[in-house]
Formats: C-alpha cells, structure tokens, sequence
C-alpha cells in the first residue's frame, strides 16, 4: 500500500472539468482534494494561467512506480497535448511525494520517476495546495510550509497564486 501525493494542472479548454477528470479517475482511492488555485505560468513560456490542486489517493495495490501508471492514465483519458516543455497543457498529473504503508516518505532517484519530484520545492503552485492537505509535510529540501512561504516573499510574479474559494473539485 502506498499513499501518493499527486498535482494536478491544466491551462487548455474547461480546466476545471479536466482537473474533476482525475478525480472522477481515482474514484474510491481519493483521499483528499485541496481546493483549486489560479496560478502565474512558471517555467518562462507565455501562455494563460493555470488552475491547480493537490490530491492525496491511496491504492493497496500500487508500489511508487505504479502512480506514473495512474498519472498517464489520466493525463492520456482527457486527450493530454503537450507540445513545449513548460507550455500549455490540457491536463498535467505528476506524482509529487510517496508514502509507503509505515508513512516513511520514498526517496528514489530512479530518472523515470524522481520522488520527491525535483522541483516541487521551486513551485508555489504545488506547495500551496499541498500544504493545506498536510500542514507538518517536508521534502529533502525543508518543511513544505516554510518553503512555501520563502516563494510568496520572493516577491517572483511566476509563483503568485490565488485560491479560489468558490470551486471544489
Ligand atoms: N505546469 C507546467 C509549467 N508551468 N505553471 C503553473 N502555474 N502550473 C502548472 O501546472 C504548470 C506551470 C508544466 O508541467
Ligand atoms: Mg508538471
Ligand atoms: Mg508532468
């Protein structure tokens, strides 16, 4: 059994609807769903922002590599284009953090799946929906509140993000 912490994005078409795509997905292995933010673009393409959310789902059957399984499932189901790194996407599903049946967080270099994911800890968009799920949450490089907060201070327009109070997925 593991527990996977999963972000979810999409800039193109009802990106609502994509992101209650995953949802709908995981089914009865979806623990919780943080609410749903409008975010900048990061990563330096010019394109629309995001919507974003976290989830935390569990699955008795799925080691840590079986979550990419899940993740591309998704991203493929709601017909995912990608054309430039970075840019524009009709779903985004990227495996942020496992757990495994102790709670021990997986660390794993493996290129295919990096876990923690690398860059989370850059991306205010992934800690801030996080962070509401699972206040106490760290990653290899410090608690994820804290790091949160040095990105909001940061002041960098590519890491503002505004919840959205009115949407639940
Ligand atoms: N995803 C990207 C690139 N940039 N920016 C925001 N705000 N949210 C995303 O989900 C996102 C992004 C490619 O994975
Ligand atoms: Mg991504
Ligand atoms: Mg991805």
């Amino acid at each position: 059994m593991t527990i996977a912490v999963l972000s979810i994005g999409s800039n193109v078409g009802d990106s609502i609807a994509h992101l209650r795509s995953v949802v709908d997905r995981l089914g009865d292995r979806l623990v919780v769903a943080s609410g749903v933010y409008r975010t900048a673009p990061w990563g330096g393409v010019e394109q629309e922002p995001f919507h974003n959310a976290v989830l935390i789902a569990d699955d008795d059957a799925l080691e840590a590599g079986g979550w990419l399984g899940v993740a591309r499932a998704c991203e493929s189901a709601a017909g995912r284009t990608r054309k430039v790194r970075w840019g524009p996407r009709t779903l985004d599903v990227d495996v942020i953090a496992v757990y495994d049946r102790e709670g021990m967080l997986i660390v794993s270099g493996d290129p295919e799946l990096t876990l923690p994911h690398p860059r989370a800890h850059e991306r205010a968009f992934v800690l801030a929906p996080w962070v509401e799920l699972q206040p106490h949450a760290m990653l290899p490089q410090g608690a994820v509140d804290a790091l949160l907060r040095g990105l909001l201070e940061s002041g960098d327009p590519q890491q503002q993000v505004e919840r959205l109070d009115g949407v639940a997925l």
